[in-house]
């Protein structure tokens, strides 16, 4: 029987960026294949079959896949430098709790599979939760096959170079049949449980959330020969906003407006900018208040383009609904648990996705430090244990009848 960070400590040394610590792994590229390799390992050395989806999700059964299964599990892929457990560790969980069934010789009653779903974060293709999306068809796959990386690579073509045909990607009705309930576990992204000295929790709600790229065009032109009166400069508009969000979201209870990626075109320190892209990450908890945001924002940006004679372009890459929990199945959890707290998260996840198909559940894991999406995310291996302990109660009881 294995715990968490045993089988953390198998994959610790993959995907390692050393440039700005913590881990990046990107959908099919080799530090994700890798993962996916042991995943695979991990689940056949435990008698399960391994399959890959027509959208580069892995499943692993326990049990014939059949209808009505209970199916837990997470992403491997990171955001670049992202914490090792962001996703990772909800897979982890995942075999340790069946390690821990088994081991309690606990014979479910439905059958029972573990998923690893691809591009969840969105750190390389733009668009998070990308596999969840296509499974659930809550996305276009021809606007898939069209998403391309920062190097210029298709996502089919990605998809093909890591043995993967992109021919059957979209909305998987016979997968979705088989799904009776969807559990996943994940680290905590906060502070609720070390306000609550808990180790576990289980999600209530997730923020109504969506991603934005603003692209201010104006005049590349030279550093030293161009008066400042002279210039279109897009770097300062791009700028504005940046500085505006933070003051727009502070307005606005519960909401998070982010700016976490600006890349000037060409990028020379002696040069203005001809082109400046802004990636706006905006959050709240309720759709209309996100949405409010960005059209203030959206306005904002275009006010100042204009003022300095630059042009901007501003695209919706991704949106989710407010996702509530089914309350049922968040109470039932709840009093598995033991009476575990149910916490709001301004994460996105594949269990929020799944939600608008099937009864879906989340389990967070105590995080001291509160920080993910860097290196400083962290979960101490006795509450990983205690998560691991809680996810095969959750599976237990919902495989029981
Ligand atoms: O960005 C998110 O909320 C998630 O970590 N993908
Ligand atoms: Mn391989
Ligand atoms: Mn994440
Ligand atoms: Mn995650």
């Amino acid at each position: 029987m294995a715990t968490p960070n045993e089988l953390l400590a198998q994959i610790a040394d993959v995907g390692v960026d050393g440039k700005r610590g913590g881990y990046s792994r990107h959908v099919f590229d080799r530090a994700e294949h890798e993962l996916r390799d042991w995943f695979t390992e991990q689940a056949r050395a435990r008698g399960m079959e391994v399959n890959t989806d027509a959208n580069a999700n892995l499943w692993a059964w326990w049990g014939e896949p059949g209808p009505d299964a209970v199916v837990t599990g997470s992403h491997l892929d990171s955001v670049p430098g992202g914490g090792a457990l962001d996703g990772p560790l909800g897979v982890a969980s995942s075999l340790a709790a069946l390690d821990r069934l088994r081991a309690e010789g606990v014979r479910p009653r439905r059958p029972l599979a573990v998923t690893v779903f691809a591009e969840e974060e969105g750190g390389r293709f733009g668009v998070p939760c990308l596999g969840s999306r296509l499974l659930a068809g809550t996305i276009d796959p021809d606007r898939v096959r069209e998403l391309r990386d920062p190097t210029g690579v298709g996502f089919a073509e990605a998809m093909r170079s890591a043995g993967l045909s992109p021919e059957g990607l979209g909305r998987d009705d016979e997968a979705l049949s088989r799904i009776g309930r969807f559990v996943e576990l994940h680290v905590e992204q906060g502070r609720g449980l070390v306000d609550r000295q808990r180790p576990v929790a289980v999600a209530s709600s997730i923020l109504a959330h969506g991603r934005w790229r603003f692209r201010f065009e104006g005049q590349g032109d030279h550093a030293g020969t161009t008066p400042m009166d002279d210039r279109r400069d897009p770097m300062l508009p791009a700028s504005h906003l940046v500085l505006a969000a933070r003051q727009a979201a502070a307005g606005v209870e519960g909401a998070r407006a982010t700016a976490g990626r600006m890349v000037p075109t060409p990028g020379g320190t002696n040069v203005v900018a001809s082109t400046v892209d802004v990636w706006l990450d905006v959050r709240s908890p309720f759709e209309e208040r996100t949405r409010e945001l960005v059209l203030a924002l959206s306005e904002t940006a275009r006010a100042r383009a204009a003022d300095e004679g630059c042009r901007v372009e501003i695209t919706e890459e991704s949106w989710a609904d407010t996702v509530s929990f089914d309350a049922a199945l968040r109470d039932n959890l709840t009093e598995v648990l033991d009476g575990a707290p149910a916490l709001p998260t301004g994460a996105g996840h594949d269990a929020g996705v799944l939600a608008a198909r099937t009864p879906s559940a989340m389990l967070f894991v105590r995080n001291p430090t509160g920080i993910s999406h860097a290196p400083e995310e962290h979960a101490e291996p006795d509450d990983c244990a205690e998560g691991a302990v809680a996810l095969a109660r959750v599976l237990e009881h919902l495989t029981e009848g």
